[in-house]
C-alpha cells in the first residue's frame, strides 16, 4: 500500500470534488479508483465496503470513511485546515454547510429532465446570486487560487475534474440507477 489516500467515486465532481480540493489545497496526494460500471460499484457494496451502500467513499489511515462531510472534517482536522479554536471551526461548518447545499441542487442540474432543467435553471441562478454568493468574500475566488497548493490543482494535468459532459451523465444515470 502506497499510504495515499485511495478515493472511490466515479470519474466527475459529484460529492468527491471537495475531498479532492481539501486534500489539494493540504497538499496531500491521492489515488483514485474509478467506478466506471454498476459491477464496479457492485463489487464495493458486495465487498462490504460502504458503510450505507453509497459513494464517496475514501481509504485513509486504515479506514474506508463514507459521508462527505465526515471525511472533509477528518482531513480537514488532520492537516490544521479546520481553524484555530472551535469558533472558527463553527464559521468554517457554516460555509461549507451553505456550499453544500447550493453544490446539492447545481449538483442534481444535469440529470434533471429538460424540461425541468430551465425552471430549476432559473431558481439555482436567483438563490445563488441572492442568497449564497453575497456570503463569500469579495476576491475570495482570487485569494484562494493563489495559494500555491490549490493554484498547482487548477493547473491542466491535475486530478481536477471537467463539468459534466454528456458522457459523464450517461455513465452516472446507468450506475446510480437515476
Ligand atoms: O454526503 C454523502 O456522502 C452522503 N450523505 C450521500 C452520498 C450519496 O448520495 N451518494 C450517491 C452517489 S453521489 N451522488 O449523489 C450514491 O452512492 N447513491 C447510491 C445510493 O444507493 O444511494
Amino acid at each position: 500500500m502506497s499510504g495515499k489516500p485511495k478515493l472511490h467515486y466515479v470519474n466527475g465532481r459529484g460529492r468527491m470534488e471537495s475531498i479532492r480540493w481539501l486534500l489539494a489545497a493540504a497538499g496531500v496526494e491521492f489515488e483514485e479508483q474509478f467506478i466506471e460500471t454498476k459491477e464496479d460499484l457492485e463489487k464495493l457494496l458486495s465487498d462490504g465496503l460502504l458503510l450505507f451502500q453509497q459513494v464517496p467513499m475514501v481509504e485513509i489511515d486504515g479506514m474506508k470513511m463514507v459521508q462527505t462531510r465526515a471525511i472533509l472534517s477528518y482531513i480537514a482536522a488532520k492537516y490544521n485546515l479546520y481553524g484555530k479554536d472551535l469558533k472558527e471551526r463553527a464559521l468554517i461548518d457554516m460555509y461549507v454547510e451553505g456550499t453544500t447545499d447550493l453544490m446539492g441542487i447545481i449538483m442534481y442540474l444535469p440529470f434533471q429532465p429538460p424540461e425541468a432543467k430551465e425552471k430549476n435553471l432559473a431558481l439555482i441562478t436567483d438563490k445563488a446570486t441572492t442568497r449564497y454568493f453575497p456570503v463569500y468574500e469579495k476576491a475570495f475566488k482570487g485569494r484562494i487560487s493563489n495559494i500555491p497548493t490549490i493554484k498547482k490543482f487548477l493547473q491542466p494535468g491535475s486530478q481536477r475534474k471537467p463539468p459534466p459532459d454528456e458522457k459523464y451523465i450517461a455513465q452516472v444515470k446507468q450506475i446510480f440507477n437515476i
